[in-house]
């Protein structure tokens, strides 16, 4: 699931600010993102129908480009159009009863912020871990205080074979040390939603792996 250098997408609707979300998403598709999580969250979220109908779209337009289409927290909504993922953080739903409850072959992530975090995760079966803040970030009010990639390496050290993806404040800018730290991806809103040329942006981040830090 992360065999090359991911992108990871995160977006709802409240991260797209005046712009249409799904004009947003299919540009950062054409970028090349690799990964797409619909992280639905915040004032004036989408709820009940309008959100299975935004999912859907958002599904689709996935689906056009072989892009896995995850979704945050919500296992109902996952399950029922039938997600390729589901993503939970820590404030969610416990991994070991999403694991269970998820239908075969779904990808699991889990957001965990220490060694002990990524341990249960891992033992809950999870299929690959988000690490963050690496740097501030705006799109998570109660983000914890960033710490580099300091737990990323360590994360890294202890538990080589599980895929980790950097995430919180991440530009084409700042991401190269979350590559070199051995992050098979990162996972990006604000630079990605909010950029002028989402699609630019999208390529500017990949080429951020290959040391191109523009
Ligand atoms: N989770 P941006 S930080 C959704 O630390 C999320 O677990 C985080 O958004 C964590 O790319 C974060 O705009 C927000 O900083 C990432």
């Amino acid at each position: 699931m992360f065999s090359k250098p991911s992108v990871y997408f995160i977006l709802g609707t409240a991260d797209a600010g005046r712009k249409d979300p799904l004009h947003i998403l299919e540009k950062a598709l054409e970028g090349g993102i690799t990964h797409f999580q619909l992280r639905e969250k915040g004032p004036g979220a989408l709820t009940g129908q309008s959100l299975t109908e935004f999912a859907i779209q958002c599904q689709k337009l996935c689906g056009t480009w072989k892009v896995p289409f995850i979704v945050n927290d919500d296992v109902e909504l996952a399950c029922a159009i039938s997600a390729d993922g589901i993503h939970v953080g820590q404030e969610d739903a416990d991994a070991l009863t999403v694991k269970e409850r998820m239908g075969k072959g779904m990808i699991l992530g889990v957001s965990v912020h220490s060694i002990e975090e990524a341990e249960k995760a891992i033992r809950s079966g999870a299929d690959y871990l988000g690490m963050g803040p690496v740097y501030g970030t705006k799109s998570k009010p109660d983000a914890k205080e960033p710490s580099g990639v300091t737990k990323i390496l360590k994360v890294r050290e202890r538990f080589p074979e599980m895929p980790v993806v950097g995430i919180g404040g991440i530009t084409a800018l700042n991401a190269g040390p979350v590559w070199d730290a051995g992050a098979k991806g990162v996972a990006v809103i604000s630079a990605i939603a909010g950029a002028n040329d989402v699609q630019m942006e999208v390529k500017r981040i990949m080429n951020s792996y290959k040391g191109e830090r523009l």
